[in-house]
């Protein structure tokens, strides 16, 4: 476990530029939390993805942790990005979307790239960042049996132990399969909060459970650090349900969802643009509810990822 975590920093270190904070935090053995750039270049219209992607930093420092927003441009891997970096990522139109396969090409091609769940889970790891905060990951999709569509989300949460603050996965994708592929690839899954039920992003509850819930957060840290020394390669995710009081209107957004994945269908979108369309169009046929939605679970995430990071740290009786 140890040499394999080394192998991967050295083999990436050539990459990687790791902002003076992120470094410093790091060596200081102070809690650090990743925070993925996809939903900056393709989930959220500009300037709302600026705006959240400085809320989102704010919340992580708030909660005792130092942010490390992971992006790829002028063929480097940056680890924690300056306010001119953010910008400039912000409002890049030629973005291109970066999964874990797409990292070298990227790099090679010294395009502005921003990082998936997968990639930036990977990068973390190489850096010895343990927690990240995102809203949703990738996951199963409806008709995967035809079209094979699962998200490399999924097989990066099954060989990278990194713990995925998250609210779970949109009804855009099939949920109960995307909760089996998870158990079968042996990733620790856990609902923050009282009641084991898996969310579902927009809402707090879909039909599936997770492996167990949890209001105690040193719990998670236990089963964290357990995991490490046990060696188990396994990432984690900390399913957080949406606050009540920003949950949409399921009916509304589900009815906007299905006709979404519908049009989709109808327009032969398929692999990595299938998502950025359907969260447009959600947002369009929401008139603007689902984003309001989407970046309070965003915010509410980055605030228990940055009080887990810390509490990775803190010295317990
Ligand atoms: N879910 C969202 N918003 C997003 C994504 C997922 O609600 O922006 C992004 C994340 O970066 C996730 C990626 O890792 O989409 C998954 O894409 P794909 O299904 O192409 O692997």
């Amino acid at each position: 476990m140890c040499s394999r975590f080394f192998g991967q920093k050295r083999a990436f270190s050539k990459f990687l530029q790791i902002s003076p904070l992120v470094k410093e935090a790091l060596a200081n053995g102070e809690g650090v939390v990743a925070l993925e750039s996809t939903v900056i270049t393709h989930g959220l219209p500009y300037p709302h993805n600026l705006s959240t992607a400085r809320s989102l930093e704010q919340k992580v420092r708030s909660a005792g942790s130092h942010p490390a927003t992971i992006a790829l441009f002028d063929g480097k891997i940056h680890v924690g990005l300056n306010e001119e970096q953010l910008e400039q990522l912000a409002s890049s139109e030629k973005a291109v979307k970066v999964s874990t396969r797409d990292i070298a090409k990227t790099l090679i091609r010294k395009e502005v790239g921003g990082t998936t769940v997968a990639s930036t889970m990977k990068i973390a790891n190489a850096c010895g960042i343990h927690v990240f905060a995102t809203g949703g990951i990738g996951g199963v999709h409806r008709g995967a049996d035809q079209t094979f569509d699962i998200s490399a989300d999924l097989q990066a949460l099954s060989k990278t132990p990194v713990c995925v603050v998250c609210s779970g996965v949109k009804s855009i994708l099939d949920i109960p399969k995307t909760v089996e592929y998870l158990e079968t690839h042996s990733v620790n899954c856990v609902v923050y909060g009282n009641e084991n039920v898996f969310p579902s992003f927009f809402t707090r509850k879909s039909g599936s459970r997770a492996q167990f819930s949890t209001e105690n957060l040193n719990e998670v840290v236990d089963l964290l650090k357990t995991s490490r020394i046990l060696g188990l390669p396994y990432g984690t995710i900390l399913a957080c349900p949406i606050p009540e009081k920003y949950a949409g209107d399921g009916d509304v957004i589900q009815n906007s969802i299905d006709q979404a994945v519908r049009e989709a269908q109808e327009r032969n979108i398929a692999s990595q643009s299938v998502t950025p369309f359907i969260l447009a169009r959600v947002n369009e046929l929401t008139k603007g509810a689902s984003m309001a939605t989407n970046i309070a679970l965003l915010e509410n995430n980055a605030s228990i990822a940055g009080r887990l990071a810390a509490k990775m740290h803190e010295k317990r009786p």
